[in-house]
This record gives structure tokens, C-alpha cells and sequence, in this order.
């Protein structure tokens, strides 16, 4: 019995060498982190957009020991613009975050995202073989279950969905709503992060869909999904392992000695979920509020260019760049700037020892599925403090955080004041229990729990 992943992310991508050789390095991300050795266990089919290097096609990975087969998706540029930016990210994923506002909805770009998602579908039929597991991720390929469960009644689909599930309310305006629901329904097993979005799902099939459900399942043409919350994880042991290592420490001694102030620290992808303006008005309250602290902390911001090609994305970035000018122009003195900003994507080894050198972590999005930063920094934090935004799906699971809401810039600050002046024992007490509870929960017992509830799921029965 095989796997058959399927993500919008490919799991290694290829880069050509001085000679002209294709070389496949794995991609950033913790998904396919985890999903790469499952396959490699498992065997099997992995299918993904291939964005770089188009022209080349299927390959066996990894390449010095083949396990599974990588099959490419080529997506010409209208596609790319249309069911990528335009649908997925111009449609789906502000909804789902309850920016409203932000939302296109062009029927174009709906038609390219049904065409490109049958394409994924296709390669996954053609691929299947009697038992195999097939495993679809994310709201790039919601219609995916539906076209698969069509032509292989009898496969096991399993679906998963890492942005929030927004209320009915909201999740109806968009104009392909019962679309969406009856492609995600074609699967099997279908899991989201937090038991809320569990719930908003439910209601939503029950009161758009008019679909009955029972306990956590959903009944939809004869057929019955069954929908559980399941938390993504990290992998803890890695983390921890480069966190301890002699040259991340060095690296976060040397961050130290440079800033010579307290550490604040954002790790982001630069979106207009992440909450990154209101966490950089807050700190300008925090520091108008105590002077005192003026030229001994820092806000480390860092960055990393996200959607480029989307509008609201380019704003943001200008957003982002005109407050940390005004307020690094307001409060600069003697040397001293309060916030640094970095705006590019930094090697996992750098990012840690970000992590390791912060005295405290702000972790603030307006809305966030999940959020895998504030686990990182939880993994690897020599002695610093976590402040988490309420409305981080991690938040459900991290009660030893200082929660916030980041619509406050008055509880933010707040908070900032309460993490830079907690007293050791209790920071690392904190610390401790978030780690074991990490532990618990890591990013293989995800992958492993997941496969086997879909291995063992009764489908069929209505
Ligand atoms: P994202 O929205 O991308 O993921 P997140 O969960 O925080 O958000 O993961 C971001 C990843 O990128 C982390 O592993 C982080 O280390 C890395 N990263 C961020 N900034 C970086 C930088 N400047 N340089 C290098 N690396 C950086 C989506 C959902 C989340 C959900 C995940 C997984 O939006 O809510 O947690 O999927 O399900």
C-alpha cells in the first residue's frame, strides 16, 4: 500500500549547477518536512505545482536513494495568476482569515482554479493503485477530494486544511461556497487545526450545505467525512538539537553583544494576517509609555517577502517600511534605533539563533490557522517569554503563553512590559511545560496519527 500526497509546494525543488546538472534541494517549511519521510516510508506519489524549472517533469526522490516519484504539475503564467494569486490568494485565504474586505472574486480566476485542481485530480487517478492512501493539503486544492472520490469510489481521501475555518456568516459570501464544501466532502477524513474551525466547518455544511451531521461526522451524498481537529507540530528533536549546537550559540551570543538591549522578536511572513503593523504601534505606545526602557530594548523584526505579485501584499510591505521609519525617526538617540528590520528570509540556522538570543517572542496575527513560529520559538528559546495572539488557532494548545489580543495596542504593550520583566524561574518554567508538550505532539505523530485514522476510517456508510 502507497501514499499519494498532493500539495500547491513541491517538496524539493531543482536548481541547475555551474554544469548545467539539475541538484534538488528540499524545500523550506514544515509540511513538507514531514510529509517527505512518510513518503519516503511509505513509497509512492507525491504531486505538486513545479514552479521552477517547469520543463522538467517526473523525477524519483530523493535522488541518491529513490523512494517515491515526484510528478511536476506545470502551471502556465495565466494559471499561476489566476488559480494561485488570483483564487487562492485574492479569494480563499483573506476569507478564511475574515478580511472580507480584501476579497476578489472573479469568476476567471474561479474557472482556472477548477481547471487546475482537475489536473491535480487527474494525476492522482492516474497514479492510484488498489489501496493506496491519498493525502490532499490545503485550501489550494479543495476541489480535489470531490473529482478523486468521482472517478475512485471505493479510495481512501484524507484532507487537510491549514488556514482558519471562518464562521457561515462569512464563508457565504463567497459566490462558489457550495462548491468548495462538496469538494472538501469528497474526502474521507478531514482534519483542521483547532476544534473552533472543526466547529465553523460543521455549521457551515449544516446551514450552507443543508448537509446532517452527527457527532463529527458529516453525511453528503450517500457518504459520510469525518472531520477532527488535529494540531500540526514540529519537529522538536531538530530544533532542539540546532538550538544547543556551538555555532548557534555563538550566533546568538553575537546578536546579543551587537544589540547590547533587551530582544523583542518578530519572525513572520510578511501578510496582512500576521498583525505587523499593530504589533509596531504598539511597541511606539510601550515605548511613550516607559521612557525608561528607551536605548535598552530592541524589536527585531524579521521579515520574509511573501505574494509579491498580489496588490494588498505591496502595500503592506510599503505600510510596514513608512511606520518603522516614523518610529525609529521618533524615538533614535544616541546610537540607539528601537526597531531593526529585516526583510528577506533567513537560513534555519540564523532563525534559531534569533530565537535563542530573544528575551521575548511576539507572535501576534489578527488571525493565523495555526502559527509554527510560536512552536519554534517554544522549542528553542534559551530563557525568553512567549507572547501569543488569542486568535492563533496555537493558542488552544499553549496556555503558558502570555495570550493577547492584538487589536490592543494597550494589552500589547502591556504585555511587552510583562515579558521583558518576568523573573527567570517562571520564564523557564513556562518553557518547560510548552516543551513537553511539543514533545507529545510532534510533527511525525501528526503524519503517523493522521494515516492511521485515515487507514482505519469505516467510509462509505452514510
Ligand atoms: P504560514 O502562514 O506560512 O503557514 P507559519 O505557521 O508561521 O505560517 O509558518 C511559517 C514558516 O516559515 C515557519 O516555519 C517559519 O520558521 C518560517 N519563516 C517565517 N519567517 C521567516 C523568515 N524571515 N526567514 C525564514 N523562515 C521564516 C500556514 C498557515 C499557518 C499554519 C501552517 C502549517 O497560515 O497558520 O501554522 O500553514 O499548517
Amino acid at each position: 500500500m502507497g501514499l499519494i500526497v498532493l500539495s500547491n509546494r513541491e517538496p524539493y525543488a531543482p536548481t541547475r549547477n555551474d554544469n548545467g546538472e539539475l541538484q534538488w534541494t528540499p524545500s523550506i517549511g514544515g509540511l513538507t518536512a514531514a510529509l517527505d519521510p512518510a513518503l519516503q516510508h511509505a513509497g509512492g506519489t507525491w504531486i505538486a505545482w513545479g514552479e521552477q524549472h517547469p520543463d522538467v517533469t517526473d523525477v524519483d526522490l530523493p535522488t541518491e536513494q529513490p523512494r517515491y516519484r515526484l510528478k511536476r504539475i506545470r502551471l502556465s503564467d495565466a494559471e499561476v495568476r489566476d488559480y494561485y494569486y488570483g483564487f487562492s490568494n485574492r479569494a480563499l485565504w483573506p476569507i478564511s482569515h475574515y478580511f472580507i474586505e480584501r476579497t476578489q472574486y472573479h469568476a476567471s480566476a474561479w474557472r482556472a482554479y477548477v481547471n487546475v485542481n482537475r489536473r491535480f485530480a487527474d494525476a492522482a487517478i492516474a497514479a492510484y493503485q488498489d489501496g493506496d492512501l491519498i493525502w490532499v493539503h490545503d485550501y489550494q486544492l479543495a476541489l480535489v477530494p470531490r473529482m478523486i472520490r468521482d472517478a475512485l469510489p471505493n479510495a481512501r481521501i484524507g484532507f487537510f486544511w491549514h488556514i482558519p475555518w471562518p464562521s457561515v456568516e462569512v464563508f457565504r459570501t463567497l459566490p462558489w461556497d457550495l462548491d468548495i464544501l462538496d469538494g472538501i466532502l469528497g474526502a474521507d477524513l478531514i482534519g483542521m487545526h483547532t476544534p473552533d474551525y472543526v466547529a465553523h466547518f460543521q455549521n457551515t455544511c449544516r446551514r450552507a450545505l443543508r448537509a446532517d451531521t452527527s457527532g463529527d461526522l458529516v453525511h453528503w451524498k450517500g457518504r459520510a467525512a469525518r472531520i477532527v481537529d488535529r494540531p500540526i507540530g514540529i519537529e522538536v528533536d531538530a530544533y532542539e538539537h540546532l538550538a544547543t549546537s556551538p555555532e548557534v550559540e555563538d550566533t546568538a551570543d553575537r546578536i546579543r553583544r551587537t544589540l547590547q538591549t533587551q530582544i523583542l522578536l518578530g519572525v513572520d511572513r510578511l501578510d496582512y494576517t500576521k498583525g505587523i503593523p499593530e504589533r509596531l504601534e504598539a511597541f511606539d505606545l510601550f515605548l511613550d509609555r516607559h521612557p525608561e526602557t528607551r536605548g535598552r530594548v530592541t524589536l527585531l523584526q524579521i521579515a520574509v517577502p511573501s505574494r509579491e505579485r498580489v496588490d494588498s501584499y505591496r502595500q503592506l510591505r510599503n505600510q510596514v517600511e513608512g511606520l518603522v521609519g516614523r518610529i525609529n525617526g521618533k524615538h533614535t538617540q544616541g546610537g540607539w534605533s528601537p526597531i531593526q528590520y529585516i526583510y528577506r528570509g533567513v537560513p534555519r540556522d540564523e532563525l534559531v539563533a534569533h530565537y535563542r538570543a530573544a528575551d521575548a517572542m511576539l507572535v501576534t496575527p489578527l488571525r493565523d490557522g495555526l502559527n509554527l513560529v510560536a512552536k519554534e520559538f517554544a522549542a528553542c528559546a534559551r530563557d525568553g517569554a512567549l507572547i501569543l495572539s488569542r486568535f492563533a488557532g496555537a493558542a488552544d494548545e499553549m496556555p503558558e503563553a502570555i495570550q493577547v489580543n492584538p487589536y490592543s495596542p494597550e494589552n500589547l504593550s502591556d504585555a511587552m512590559r510583562t515579558a521583558l520583566q518576568m523573573p527567570l524561574d517562571e520564564k523557564k518554567a513556562r518553557l518547560t511545560r510548552l516543551r513537553e508538550h511539543l514533545r507529545d505532539s510532534d510533527l511525525h505523530a501528526w503524519t503517523d496519527t493522521f494515516l492511521h485514522e485515515l487507514k482505519l476510517q469505516d467510509h462509505g456508510g452514510a
